[in-house]
């Protein structure tokens, strides 16, 4: 087989199982997605901004150098993770690590109190609310602690099915965990999933989960997903679809 030339012998997809691989790929059907699976921040809502001013104070405090620039890497990564990137290979206890966890945690839910439905991403309501007149579940899928206070600030609470978030499982994205979690609480196979995330390990994550994924932002940082969409501003659910269905067969 030649370099660059498409045959169905290539795609090794693991939710399609092609038992026969001359047979035609079966293509993504709209009716086959069922549910949706938000990411929060960087998704829905643009809560970077307030993690930066919770860990820049910290850092400050601390006299450790922190920029918007090493923000943009604590994306979609957990508490503590993002605590150790900050603090590279400084030593510190494990007593004063869950001290400066929580130090920083109080900062930023002292920010997100002043949240309101404003704080919604264009496009976002848009898509939450065709979404579920089209019968689509919605599902969180975010690694924050704080998403279930975020989503209420944001005033979306009544619009979601299932939230997945810091709390619901041990292995932080890129694990698959999350996502397996927020489909099974939305009672869907991941095949019937589409995650929507800013991150590249929440990319990484839904890949892993065998789910659909769709990438907002630039493509070196989430270039894997299957779909990449520059925001969610403007995108309809049958814009959605009709893009999933004509993803490159070579990314599937
Ligand atoms: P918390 P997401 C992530 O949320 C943020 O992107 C990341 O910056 C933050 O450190 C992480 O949540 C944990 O948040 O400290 O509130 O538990 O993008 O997965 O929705
Ligand atoms: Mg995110």
């Amino acid at each position: 087989m030649g370099h660059g030339e498409k045959d169905t012998t290539e795609i090794t997809n693991p939710q399609f199982p092609i038992s026969n691989p001359q047979s035609p790929i079966p293509n993504l059907q709209s009716s086959n997605i069922q549910g949706f699976i938000f990411d929060l921040d960087g998704v829905l809502t643009d809560t970077a901004e307030l993690h930066y001013l919770a860990w820049k104070k910290l850092a400050d405090e601390e006299g450790i150098p922190f920029d918007r620039e090493a923000n943009e890497a604590l994306r979609g990564v957990s508490r503590r993770a993002s605590l150790m990137l900050i603090l590279g290979d400084k030593p510190y206890s494990e007593a004063q690590i869950q001290e400066m966890m929580e130090r920083k945690n109080r900062y930023y839910v002292e920010l997100i109190q002043n949240m309101t439905p404003q704080d919604l991403l264009p496009g976002a309501i848009a898509l939450l609310d065709e979404l579920r007149q089209a019968g689509i579940k919605i599902g969180i899928g975010s690694a924050s602690k704080n998403a279930q206070t975020v989503i209420e600030r944001l005033g979306i609470a009544d619009k979601i099915d299932a939230i997945a978030d810091g709390y619901s499982v041990q292995e932080p994205k890129p694990a698959p965990d999350l996502f397996l979690y927020a489909a099974k609480q939305l009672g869907i196979e991941p095949e019937q999933s589409v995650v929507v995330e800013d991150a590249a390990a929440g990319i990484e994550a839904a890949l892993a989960a065998g789910m659909w994924a769709v990438g907002l932002g630039p493509v070196e940082r989430v270039g894997a997903a299957h779909v990449v969409l520059p925001s969610l501003e403007g995108i309809t659910w049958a814009d959605l679809r009709e893009q999933l269905s004509h993803v490159s067969r070579q990314k599937r």
